[in-house]
């Protein structure tokens, strides 16, 4: 399992984002603090210089795992069930700039506030369902040809009004049929609200999931709060899960300090339960 730093080039102050600035700053500090594996939460692919980012990448020594993709949605309204069907192929082409991002890492695409709710559907939740599926279709395809996958994030009822759990998660999967290059992407702080049994739900979860955002519960890094890491890992190495655990936290008291007492609680953790 890979620990990834989350990063962006700018964010609110108390986003949930462990590193801010630009690629050539940015990069180099998480590398510096210990990292091997970066996830990127972008406002838009299409902005940005990916051979000066894939070179940067290399010289670091860190591998892309995933690219968060919720701003868009926060500053764009862009989400995969509008009423509008221009809105929704807007969202797909969006989202395809990502998966060039992430071709030479064959990565993670992240669906999660950009799946959208019931207000932006205008419609029953058997429509909003629907057209989630329609669009998770055609997202799945894309993924294909390019290398990379969906990863379709499970948040809790808070944050979004449709797949909260593992098992929604799942039957949610098996309702849109036929997907190759999608799996389902986990966070603790949603399971913490939302699982009755966090290592049960992802002992079930086998073979779906496919990334998995870590923070504790109250969204510092690892080891701030009471989230069961040991039990999360355990299920996890149960499962022969082998995708990044990226650190979707609170840059508190500060980037570094998080960041390094991320990767020394969690690897003590690992170490624990023999992954
Ligand atoms: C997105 O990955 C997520 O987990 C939400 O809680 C938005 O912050
Ligand atoms: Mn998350």
């Amino acid at each position: 399992m890979l620990i990834a730093a989350t990063g962006a080039l700018c964010a609110e102050h108390g986003a949930p984002i462990l590193y801010r600035g630009p690629f050539e700053t940015m990069l180099p500090r998480m590398a510096q603090d210990g990292f091997r594996g970066v996830e990127l939460h972008l406002l838009d692919s299409a902005e940005i210089d990916r051979p000066a980012l894939w070179r940067l990448l290399g010289e670091n020594g860190l591998r892309l795992t995933s690219i968060g993709t919720g701003s868009a949605y926060g500053a764009r309204g862009y989400n995969l069930v509008d009423r509008d069907e221009a809105v929704r192929r807007r969202t797909i082409r969006h989202l395809e700039e990502h998966m060039v991002t992430l071709e030479p890492s064959h990565g993670i695409v992240i669906v999660g506030l950009i799946a959208g709710r019931a207000r932006d559907c205008g419609a029953p939740p058997d429509v909003q369902a629907e057209r989630l599926a329609q669009s998770l279709r055609e997202l799945d395809a894309l993924a294909g040809k390019h290398g990379v996958r969906v990863g379709l994030e499970m948040m809790n009822a808070y944050e979004c009004d449709f797949l909260h759990t593992i098992d929604e998660g799942a039957a949610f999967l098996r309702y849109v049929g036929g997907l190759t290059h999608t799996c389902l992407h986990i966070d603790t702080v949603s399971m913490n609200i939302g699982e009755t049994d966090i290592g049960a739900a992802i002992r079930r979860g086998a073979g779906l999931i496919g990334h998995v955002h870590v923070a504790d519960n109250d969204r510092w890094y690892p080891g701030h709060g009471h989230y069961d890491f040991r039990e999360t890992l355990a299920a996890l190495r149960d499962i022969g899960y082998n995708g990044a655990l990226a650190l979707e936290e609170k840059m508190l008291p500060d980037s570094g300090t998080a960041g390094r007492r991320s990767l020394r609680y969690l690897g003590a953790m690992m170490e624990a339960v023999g992954i």
